[in-house]
């Protein structure tokens, strides 16, 4: 059954220039970009978005972090998407990421991760809608 995930290139990825290089790996490894878009998000915004994170010691700097710069948002889609998504991105700490993940390519650290991937089909619904409306999807 085809699905949906969200993805985020994040500032760091954004600001290395390997914002082309990773929309490259998505598509070769066959999802089908449904909605896209270059913004940046206020600080209000990123925590918003990440409000499940609120409690954790590193929730101050990862809004600070997500709101430095330019971001890529994006809703791709795929059969099994969220899986396979998190294959393709690899684990959160990059030293601890598969050789060829885009974490292990292209992240410095567990903070600077360089891309986020939907957890769930039930958060990739939710994160989809924070970013776009069904109008901007096709
Ligand atoms: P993932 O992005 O792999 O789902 P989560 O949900 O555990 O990982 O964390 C969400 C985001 O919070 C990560 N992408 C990362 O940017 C940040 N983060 C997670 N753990 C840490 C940490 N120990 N220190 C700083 N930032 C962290």
């Amino acid at each position: 059954m085809s699905g949906i995930t969200f993805t985020m290139i994040k500032p760091d990825a954004v600001g290395k220039g390997h914002t082309g290089a990773i929309i490259d790996m998505i598509i070769k490894a066959g999802f089908r970009i449904v909605a896209m878009k270059l913004t940046k998000l206020p600080a209000e915004k990123a925590g918003e978005f990440y409000a499940v994170h609120k409690a954790r010691p590193f929730y101050g700097e990862l809004v600070e972090f997500m709101s430095s710069g330019p971001i890529v948002a994006a809703v791709l889609e795929k059969e099994n998407a969220v899986a396979d998504f998190r294959k393709l991105i690899g684990a959160t700490d990059p030293a601890k990421a598969d050789p060829g993940t885009i974490r292990k390519l292209y992240a410095a650290s567990v903070g600077e991760n360089a891309i986020h991937g939907s957890d769930s089909d039930e958060n990739a619904e939710i994160e989809s809608n924070f970013f776009f409306s069904k109008l901007e999807s096709f």
